[in-house]
């Protein structure tokens, strides 16, 4: 074999190498840049589901006016055994004191403040959060959220 075409083949291995080298840094790169975490992570990823609270309002006859406060989303699903940080944003209202259903977590979403609640559910089943300022229409609600827990 001709010695020039050794030297060309080399260098053409040692070209395809760093290619290859380079093309392995992007990729591992990528995966550990932007983390992408689903909707229905991994039960021992801490996931942080977001809510606000929220307002209907409509005129009807007589210059009266409906209302109802609302969570926002009004229903989440999480997985059983999962940690989620529940962070409520209080929008519209100015204070929403609430609680959760057949547990004994309770507290306060005021205007213009985060309230974060730690959740965590053992046994599967639909768990309500219920405004005890809105919670049915006589009181402008009804302020109810859906955790379904699965
Ligand atoms: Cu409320």
């Amino acid at each position: 074999m001709p010695k020039v075409w050794i030297i060309h083949r080399r260098g053409l291995m040692f070209g395809l190498a760093v290619v290859l080298i380079l093309t392995a840094v992007v990729l591992l790169s990528n995966r550990h840049g932007e983390r992408v975490i689903p909707a229905d992570a991994a039960p021992e990823q801490t996931r942080v589901i977001h809510m606000v609270t929220g307002e209907f309002d409509a005129e009807v006859a007589d210059d009266k006016e409906l209302e109802a406060y609302r969570w926002d989303p009004g229903t989440i699903i999480v997985n059983r055994g999962e940690h989620v940080k529940l962070s409520i944003l209080g929008i519209n209202g100015k204070s929403h004191p609430f609680y959760i259903e057949g547990t004994d977590i309770k507290g306060e979403v005021k205007q213009g403040q985060e309230t974060i609640i730690d959740l965590q559910f053992d046994t599967t089943g639909t768990y309500r959060l219920i405004c005890l300022a809105h919670p049915d229409a006589k009181h402008n609600g009804p302020m109810i959220a859906y955790i379904v827990v699965q």
